[in-house]
């Protein structure tokens, strides 16, 4: 049977133009598309606009247009953007097609009538940013989390959906559906909100307040809360409720997401699913945050990056493969030119590009640009690219990118070695068959590359296939009988570098048009860590933190606590209870017995309610955590200087 895989991104507001944070999200729906596609899958991806809701209709108030002026024309610059980034969606939605306004209408229509929305009034502290209402309990100092503004108090009456109704079916799917929401910890984060009891959620703005978005069916004097409609267009986007094939593709619906929004799609969406009868959604995937400068590269923040000048300077190719390489799905990711022109020059010009035209010479040098014939008996380089190809699908269903990319260029680094070591240019002379044979095996072992890596670079790898002689149209990613499609004979073709390396002194020239006006200066050498900027302290202030190893003897969660770990530890004359933040990182069982590093003369301190004699040291990166531990098997207590 064929398999089916349906892809989606968030639909994006048009307050902003795209950046490359939502080009990331699309890119790497686009990138999984096409790896589904070369398996031979029935794919569908869908992208698009979020166009109703305050926020649209008040930006579009101070630029004295109607919101829909605003709404089409933004909306146009992401559906014109996606072809430059190789970005193709089999639907590009946007919630005021007609289609979708039809769509939104039924579901609140299924819904109320199966008794689950009611009308009610309601006062609370309402953020404009997030159009929603939030408790004291998630406000930061009396400010939004994310927009670090107060929040506005409004009371009025509205439709609410009774979202409260599913908490208990909503924890028992995740509890027994591990890969509905992952990352884990972003799981684990869902499984924290549904601990404390569920709100009903506020579905309507009264047309006094707000007229920008999908009138309620049943009540003209309201229009529809803006998630409640944005949500839905991943059921309008595969032809929801009449197109005869929604529900194959519906069990298998992939939602990508960042973790800004997290709730929506962990919490409403899956019950707003549930009280309208249909299933919930197969996987919702959470990535984490590009960082710019340690800045969310995000509109409301501040620090846009728009796409098209770094492509005008990278390239297509070179953009996607960094921003797929570089961020491991779920954590967050610096994104700094330093970082994409190293990952351009060392894995794109040095290691690929590079063995592209170390092949090609040689088979112009000594084969007369025709592919040599190749062994009876393929080699080790046959062996590694058969396992490649195995683990591609695994790797994909866990959306591992970051992965399957590293493997690949593990076989064009194997098969730059190959050559090195084999070193056909001298072998010509005594045994042109041989040489011949250590080509075809790098050409074959290339071709191979080029083929895993076509989702991420279309363009760049479609040329490589083309100057192989081995056009990519109507090739499969088949683990079995790849190996040795490459026909001896075949002519090549030369050409340029297809990735020339990019000069690090030639960057100062090129930044300011890279970066856009609003973030000239900024330095093109990787920041310092954060401590090389810190102030400086001398030897004697440093020697007052007294550091020693200690061993783990036990370790137990905190009660009440997702973040902290109790230890009690050895530090060879005595033995003291530390209490640590890495809870989410490490298990406690995984800790008894390791030889960690600690403050040990840091003031005791209270964390809920349990004394901390000290600290331990990590190291942190992104959202991710670290231990500190000691090379050599050494003494409880010893002091470190
Ligand atoms: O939230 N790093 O739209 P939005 C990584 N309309 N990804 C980022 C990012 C960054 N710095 N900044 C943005 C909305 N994104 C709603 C969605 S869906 C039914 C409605 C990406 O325009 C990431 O995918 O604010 C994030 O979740 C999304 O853009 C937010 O886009």
């Amino acid at each position: 049977m064929t398999q089916i895989f349906y892809v989606t991104t968030p639909i994006y507001y048009v307050n902003a133009e795209p950046h490359i944070g939502t080009s990331y999200t699309t890119i790497l729906a686009d990138t999984l598309a096409r790896y589904h596609r070369l398996l031979g899958h029935r794919t569908f991806f869908l992208t698009g606009t979020d166009e109703h809701g305050d926020r649209i209709a008040r930006i579009a108030a101070t630029n004295g247009e109607h919101p829909q002026v605003l709404a089409d024309r933004i909306s146009e610059k992401f559906r014109q953007l996606w072809p430059h980034l190789f970005v193709h969606p089999d639907r590009f939605i946007r919630t005021t097609d007609p289609d979708h306004i039809r769509v939104v209408e039924h579901v609140l229509k299924k819904v109320y009538d199966a008794g689950d929305i009611y009308f009610g009034e309601y006062g609370g502290l309402y953020c404009l940013g997030c159009e929603r209402f939030y408790t004291e309990k998630e406000l930061v100092d009396g400010l939004c989390p994310d927009h670090k503004v107060a929040p506005e108090f409004i009371q009025e009456k509205n439709y609410f959906f009774r979202m409260s109704k599913y908490q208990e079916w909503l924890g028992n799917h995740i509890a027994t559906h591990p890969d509905f929401i992952r990352p884990e910890r972003y799981r684990n984060e869902v499984l924290g909100f549904l601990r404390d009891p569920l709100e009903d959620l506020c579905i309507s703005r009264p047309t006094s307040r707000l007229t920008w978005g999908i009138p309620i069916p049943f009540d003209e004097r309201y229009v529809t809360y803006v998630w409640f409609d944005a949500l839905i267009n991943y059921l309008t986007g595969i032809g929801y409720p009449h197109s005869s094939d929604w529900e194959s593709y519906w069990a298998q619906a992939e939602h990508l997401i960042g973790k800004d929004i997290l709730k929506p799609h962990g919490i409403y969406w899956p019950t707003m699913l549930r009280a309208a009868g249909i299933p919930p959604f197969a996987h919702l995937t959470v990535h984490g945050y590009w960082n710019f400068e340690d800045t969310k590269i995000s509109k409301s923040v501040g620090t846009p990056l728009a796409p098209l000048p770094l492509l005008k300077v990278f390239g297509t190719d070179a953009l996607r493969y960094f921003l797929m390489r570089d961020m491991v799905v779920g954590l967050d990711a610096r994104f700094s030119v330093a970082a994409l022109v190293s990952r351009l020059n060392s894995d794109l010009a040095n290691d690929f590009g590079n063995l592209l035209s170390r092949v090609t010479r040689l088979v112009f040098t000594h084969f007369d640009g025709r592919v040599p014939e190749g062994p009876d008996e393929p080699g080790a380089l046959a062996d590694q690219a058969a396992a490649l190809l195995q683990t591609i699908p695994q790797e994909l269903e866990e959306i591992r990118l970051h992965n399957i990319i590293e493997e690949i260029l593990q076989l064009v680094r194997a098969t730059n070695r190959y050559l090195e070591a084999n070193a056909p240019w001298k072998l010509v002379g005594e045994s042109p068959k041989r040489a011949g044979e250590v080509i075809y095996e790098a050409l074959e072992a290339l071709r191979i590359a080029a083929i895993c890596l076509s989702p991420v670079m279309p363009e760049k790898t479609a040329e490589l296939l083309a100057r192989l002689g081995q056009p990519i149209e109507g090739f499969r990613l088949d683990p079995h009988g790849q190996w040795g499609r490459l026909r001896a004979g075949t002519r090549m073709a030369q050409g340029e570098a297809l990735f020339p390396r990019i000069a690090e002194d030639e960057l100062p020239a090129l930044l300011p048009e890279i970066l856009g006006k609003s973030i000239q200066g900024i330095e093109v050498t990787p920041t310092p860590p954060e401590e090389e900027k810190a102030e400086e302290i001398s030897l004697e202030e440093f020697s007052r933190v007294q550091l020693r190893v200690a061993r783990v003897l036990s370790a137990e969660r905190v009660q009440k606590s997702d973040k902290l770990l109790k230890l009690r530890i050895d530090l060879g004359h005595e033995t003291r209870q530390i209490v640590a933040g890495i809870a989410e990182h490490y298990t406690p069982e995984s800790l008894i017995g390791r030889s960690i590093v600690v403050v040990t003369n840091l003031k005791p301190v209270k964390l809920r309610g349990e004394e901390s004699q000290g600290m331990l040291l990590a190291a942190t990166f992104g959202d991710d955590l670290s231990l500190i531990t000691v090379d050599k098997d050494t003494p409880s207590g010893a002091s470190i200087h």
